[in-house]
């Protein structure tokens, strides 16, 4: 190999390097709210991070039947949700999750929700150019009553 070819050939391998080819998106602090005895729809929360930006387009887990992505509006001084098609997320800054904002909600599911068990939810990405990715997650049931407030100290 003569040494102009020697430096094309680290020229390109250093340009593949810096474009990676998917979103690298991260998921932090994911939960699942427990449920009662017979209570067949929840809510999950989690922060979303990705390098580039990319939007959350589907959720499914094998406890729930199906998972919808929610946001809440007010509408005449009154907190609804309502079912979103996409949640974006923008590059390099994430979004949370919460009971008062977006969350995604869980329905039809398949037994109740103890504080400890872990429902492992698989989330579908879609970035600018339609490419699509999925991440798998598992989320911690917490106790029913946990709110968005930060747990009391001991
Ligand atoms: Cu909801």
């Amino acid at each position: 190999m003569s040494p102009k070819h020697a430096a094309a050939v680290i020229t390109i391998a250093a340009f593949a390097c810096a474009i990676p080819a998917f979103a690298d998106v991260t998921i932090n602090d994911a939960w699942v709210r427990g449920t009662l005895a017979g209570q067949k729809v929840t809510s999950a929360f989690m922060q979303i991070a990705s390098t580039t930006d990319t939007a959350l387009i589907d959720a499914s887990s094998p406890s729930a039947k199906f998972i919808e992505i929610h946001e809440m509006t007010k509408e005449g001084g009154v907190m609804k949700m309502k079912a979103i098609d996409r949640l974006p997320i923008p590059g390099g800054r994430a979004v949370e999750l919460t009971s008062g904002g977006y969350h995604m909600m869980l329905f039809e599911l398949k037994a109740p929700l103890n504080a400890g068990e872990v429902v492992p939810m698989k989330l579908t990405f879609e970035d600018k150019s339609g490419k699509r990715s999925t991440v798998d997650v598992n989320a911690t049931v917490r106790p029913l009553t946990t709110g968005a407030a930060p747990p009391p100290k001991h």
